[in-house]
């Protein structure tokens, strides 16, 4: 990889074309000295090893294990020496290189520092075990900045002195694949806030949505045993006084495919686990529940529990908070019932009862539970799963229902509920968690989505989540590296241009209007004959020149992602797009005795009737107008891009040391793998080659103007500004002078703040002295 490449200690303009020169040198320099190595093994890991000689462009180097080699001198990769062991961040790395930075993390990995710095950004590697770095005693370490160990609470800490300070709204942005340890790191955030920007108790609710959202939108996968399923944004926001004041939540696109249907070795949303271990004797016998084996849903993917999970503790812990958001115990005991619904929805059956192969349902205890937890008439369910009231021309007439059309029928509608059910859930906790009126309109926005995803098969979740994560991406890329050389080119800066992966091709690859991966979803969605094979053969007719895109056999496609590249599977795709739940399935919710389906029907009235842009589906004669899943997820991903650009943003990248989930576990491949993908070392080497403070002339000029001991000619700000830095003896590697700016490395201003502070005491002194005197 041609990143190998080394920097020395901050190295003042250094013009891209001489980068490779530069690595060529820190070499040589290097074995004329003898210092240490990395040498690539064939495994595929980094040794350290020591030089014994070199002759022309070969060396002979001494590995740990006393084995002596011969290699390529060009191979070698120099080491830092071992004062700079475990540096919190790596900017203080003398040669920035793969193997050293993958070998800082691991040093500070094996002592439980699991945070180091990458620059701006915050590294988290996630350590699969308890560590002691959390707590109030540590919160009041990072608040007292008695403690500099780059953290999660420091980051946050930076985000609420910023916020108060700027007056502008904070996001905390925390990205990494499945598994990484997203969730968890917000959840430590969220706890920060809340205890800095406590006192009305209101924190205490934010923190108890953690347990009702995770029972409700978490699950265990194959990457991860409790992998969010959702994206989420919560708004954080506070009083002028510094304190919290109510939150809001946003979610993204819930997989909802999981409720009917799931891998093997994977299980459905927690909740329903946790219900069948955790409801009391009178629930159980209310709502008829079995164990969760009982329930086909569940029994699918024959995986009931979870190592070291206590589903029935969990049940205690999600109904305690349930209480704490303010949702009372008798929506309690609906939003149970829905459960309980959909479970038995799964059990459903059905029977042929005609030579045309149209069915009815089986008359057994999963209709009847259904009927009695919903609220509705026995026979009314029956239709609906097994009928299709139809218009044509200005006859209605009904069609009777194929095994595989009621089946399909059965499952859109579990899945309507419990998504509407989700939907309804968050409406009321953030009824509860309402912004009073008085609001200062300052937030901290933390965001935590579903991580980047690569199965052995790959389907439209999938898709829709890496989607996603090519989208956050993209706003990473903007602000670490597009921004930040925009600024330098716009103000005539010397600088060192770092190149990085730009992922826009991928995102047009999805994005472009009309040849894009989703336009042409969207458009074959509304075809009547449209299937996944025409999808998945359109696909390889107009994208296959697409450096991004790869048609493959059958029905699948790749795609090259920034963090790898993923076949996915057509097979669905049109289906879960066009997500059509019977308008008979929506009259039977309406009919409910219930109040829950009674709200979740009108709700789905409400969107479908909404004027809508984009594509009209009519489906059975039964007019339904509805935005795709795929469009709406990207409208609202553009909105979330739009709101996170109108704040400071804060970066966490969580880093997964092993595929296992285990604690100690640290492969090297696995971590370089991620940290390329997301440009870690060019986010160091653009930090460290940047200049990181900037001030105008004229506030500059205004700021340090009266420390001048000699008048200057000229009284414009840009000759006051340089003869400041001539009388400070400000380096000129130090500073670069912009149009409009002046740019300075990381301290260089502390310097001049100190001599400002003095000078001004001085002066107070002077002034106080003075009018003592006087009095
Ligand atoms: P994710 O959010 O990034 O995946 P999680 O936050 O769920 O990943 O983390 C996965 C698991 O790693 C957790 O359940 C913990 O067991 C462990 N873990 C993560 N961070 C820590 C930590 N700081 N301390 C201790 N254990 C930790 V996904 O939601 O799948 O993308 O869709
Ligand atoms: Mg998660």
């Amino acid at each position: 990889n041609e990143d190998l490449d080394s920097v020395a200690l901050p190295s003042p303009s250094v013009s891209a074309s001489s980068s490779e020169h530069r690595w060529g040198d820190t070499t040589s320099y290097a074995v004329k000295k003898k210092l240490q190595f990395w040498f690539l093994l064939p495994n595929g890991n980094w040794e350290l090893g020591k030089i014994l000689s070199t002759s022309g462009a070969e060396s002979v180097i001494a590995l740990p294990n006393d084995k002596v080699l011969k290699v390529k001198t060009e191979t070698l990769v120099p080491a830092n020496p071992d004062i700079l062991d475990g540096v919190d961040d790596l900017m203080q790395l003398s040669y920035l290189n793969e193997p050293s930075v993958l070998y800082n993390l691991q040093y500070r990995y094996n002592q439980d520092m699991i945070y180091t710095k990458a620059g701006p950004v915050l590294v988290a590697v996630n350590p699969f075990k308890k560590v002691p770095l959390y707590g109030d005693e540590y919160i009041e370490a990072y608040k007292r900045k008695t403690i500099e160990s780059p953290h999660v609470y420091a980051i946050t800490d930076t985000a609420i002195r910023e916020m108060i300070r700027d007056e502008v709204n904070q996001s905390i942005i925390i990205s990494g694949e499945s598994g990484a340890g997203k969730t968890e790191t917000a959840k430590i955030a969220m706890q920060y806030l809340a205890y800095l920007g406590g006192g009305s108790g209101i924190e205490y609710e934010i923190l108890k949505t953690n347990p009702i959202l995770e029972a409700f939108g978490n699950a265990k996968t194959l990457r991860n045993d409790n992998s969010s399923r959702f994206g989420k944004l919560i708004e954080i926001h506070f009083s002028e006084t510094g304190k919290i004041s109510g939150a809001k939540i946003q979610t993204f696109l819930l997989e909802k495919s999981r409720v009917v249907q799931c891998t093997e070795g994977e299980r459905s949303y927690h909740i329903f686990y946790q219900l069948c271990a955790g409801a009391s004797p009178a629930l159980r016998k209310t709502l008829n529940l079995k164990s969760a084996s009982e329930y086909k849903y569940l029994s699918q993917s024959d995986c009931y529990s979870i190592a070291g999970v206590n589903d029935a503790e969990q049940f205690c812990v999600v109904m305690e908070a349930l209480d704490v958001v303010h949702i009372g115990k008798e929506d309690q005991h609906s939003v149970f019932a829905m459960l309980a619904a959909v479970l038995w929805l799964g059990n459903v059956s059905f029977i042929v009862i005609d030579n045309e192969d149209h069915v009815e349902p089986v008359e057994d205890e999963g209709l009847f539970n259904v009927a009695n937890l919903i609220g509705c008439d026995v026979e009314e369910l029956k239709k609906a799963l097994s009928t299709r009231k139809m218009k044509v021309g200005n006859d209605n007439i009904v069609q009777k229902l194929k095994h595989s059309q009621a089946i399909d029928t059965r499952d859109a509608l579990a899945k309507s509920i419990y998504a509407c059910l989700f939907e309804w859930l968050v409406e009321q906790i953030n009824k509860s968690l309402a912004v009073g009126k008085r609001r200062t309109g300052r937030a901290i926005s933390i965001l935590d989505i579903y991580g980047f995803e690569s199965f052995d098969r790959n389907s439209f979740e999938q898709f829709c989540i890496n989607y996603a994560n090519e989208r956050l991406q993209q706003h990473f890329n903007r602000h670490l590296f597009k921004l930040e050389q925009e600024e330098y080119i716009q103000d005539g800066i010397d600088w060192a241009k770092v190149e990085f992966e730009d992922n826009q091709d991928c995102l047009t690859l999805f994005e472009k209007k009309p040849l894009g991966l989703l336009s042409l979803l969207d458009e074959e969605s509304t075809f009547p004959n449209g299937t996944d094979l025409t999808f998945a053969n359109k696909l390889k007719q107009h994208l296959n020149s697409n450096s991004s895109f790869k048609g493959e056999r059958d029905k699948a496609f790749t795609v090259s992602h920034y963090a790898g590249e993923v076949t996915y599977d057509t097979t669905g795709f049109l289906e879960k797009n066009r997500d059509l739940l019977h308008l008979d399935s929506i009259q039977l919710l309406s009919s409910c005795s219930c109040h829950l389906p009674q709200i979740f029907a009108s709700n789905m009235l409400a969107q479908s009737e909404k004027p809508v842009v984009g594509p009209l589906y009519k489906s059975g004669g039964a007019d339904s107008q509805k935005l795709s899943v795929a469009t709406k997820f990207k409208g609202q991903l553009f909105q979330l891009m739009q709101r996170l650009e109108s704040t400071t943003p804060h970066f966490i990248r969580c880093v997964k040391p092993n595929n296992l989930q285990s604690p100690r576990l640290y492969e090297q491949g696995l971590v370089l793998q991620q940290l390329r993908c997301c440009g870690v070392l060019e986010v160091v080497r653009i930090s460290r080659s940047g200049f990181p403070t900037r001030m105008s002339h004229q506030k500059f000029a205004r700021r340090y103007g009266f420390l001048l001991l000699e008048n200057v000619a000229s009284q414009d700000p840009l000759s006051v500004s340089v003869a400041i830095l001539h009388q400070f003896n400000i380096l000129p590697e130090m500073y670069q002078v912009g149009y409009t700016k002046l740019f300075f490395r990381t301290g260089q201003i502390g310097v001049l703040e100190d001599t400002r502070n003095r000078t001004l005491h001085g002066i107070l002194r002077v002034q106080s002295c003075f009018r003592g005197h006087r009095a």
